[in-house]
């Protein structure tokens, strides 16, 4: 913190210089005539893919946000690939932009293009997901989820619905996409509240990359495998909706035969769980453009927006579900 509090000091003096020097120094530093018109702000965004209701509707509010706040948009897919998504982010510093915002494929691996990004003078904010690195000086803010507590959450569900049992609990995990910040926090916090009970046994875990299509083909795959499952515990919706397929095309009920929780709570997660497929949903949302509006907004005017924002969340209960269906945005 201090670090960075030093950076944006000795970048603030730098402009102020700037601000004093001789009209000679050229026109280069227009970041020395104080904010720019919020109209001529342009950001460039590195979104990871479209893999997962979440993400779909993650991209359309923060599309939608920017028109509502008339900020210039670039956007990019980077259909999951971290290549993808640093070749673009490296287009934004070419083009750029006043802000880079991206929500990081994979944990590792940014701090070169970061350091390009840090060169060239371009604030970078993390939406959603989190970078492992040693230098936080390379991003301004990290807005997003805690993923940990997601994971406890799911973990004290299960705690509380399997009390009574004596027998063991065989449970089959879903991982989000491999090296993933939620993947691994979603596993790491699910383990932690399990592990005060030796009767759960965690007899599977395998990546469905947070797609359907990827929960259902890992579920087929691992019932076969794992006779007598009680329990999915899947790193998001559209996973878990995959597995309801492969347990119905197994001749099993899920939600009674086979249990299944899940991370998200986006529409037809919800659904699910109304109906009775799932039985638990830890919300995670991704309704983050506003706050990321803020952050940008903050940057242009020099201020420093907190190091790390996170995002208040809810669980759902089929009950709850069935409450909040009608009007849930997403
Ligand atoms: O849970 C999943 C998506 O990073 C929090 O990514 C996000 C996760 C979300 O694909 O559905």
């Amino acid at each position: 913190m201090k670090k960075l509090i030093g950076a944006f000091a000795a970048g603030a003096m730098l402009l102020a210089l700037a601000g004093c020097a001789p009209a000679a120094t050229g026109s280069g530093d227009a970041a020395a005539a104080g904010p720019k018109a919020e109209s001529d702000l342009v950001v460039g965004f590195a979104q990871v893919g479209a893999e997962s209701g979440w993400r779909t509707a993650n991209t359309k509010d923060i599309q939608d946000s920017f028109k509502e706040a008339g900020i210039q948009l670039k956007f990019s897919d980077a259909q999951q690939k971290q290549e993808n998504q640093i070749k673009a982010i490296r287009s934004y510093i070419q083009q750029k932009v006043d802000v880079i915002a991206f929500s990081p494929v994979v944990e590792t691996g940014w701090d070169a293009v970061l350091n390009e990004a840090k060169d060239a003078g371009i604030p970078v904010v993390l939406t959603d997901r989190a970078v492992d690195s040693s230098d936080d000086s390379l991003y301004v803010t990290f807005l997003g989820s805690d993923f940990v507590l997601e994971g406890q959450k799911a973990g004290e569900w299960v705690l509380e619905e399997y009390k009574d049992q004596t027998e063991p609990v065989k449970i089959i995990q879903l991982e989000g996409t491999t090296g993933a910040a939620p993947a691994i926090d979603r596993a790491e916090g699910f383990a932690e509240a399990i592990k005060s009970d030796p009767k759960f046994e965690v007899v599977a875990s395998q990546t469905g990359d947070f797609t359907r299509a990827g929960g259902k083909q890992v579920t087929e795959a691992l019932l076969k495998a794992n006779p007598g499952v009680n329990l999915i515990y899947a790193h998001n919706d559209d996973m878990g909706l995959g597995a309801i397929e492969a347990i119905e095309a197994a001749g099993l009920v899920p939600g009674k035969d086979i249990k299944i929780v899940t991370v998200d709570a986006v529409k037809d997660g919800m659904q699910a769980l109304a109906d009775g497929k799932i039985n638990f949903i830890v919300e995670c949302s991704p309704l983050l453009g506003k706050q990321l509006i803020e952050v940008v907004k903050q940057i242009n005017n020099g201020e420093t927006p907190e190091k790390r924002i996170v995002t208040e969340e809810t669980t759902f209960t089929q009950e709850q579900a069935i409450e909040a269906l009608p009007t849930r945005q997403y």
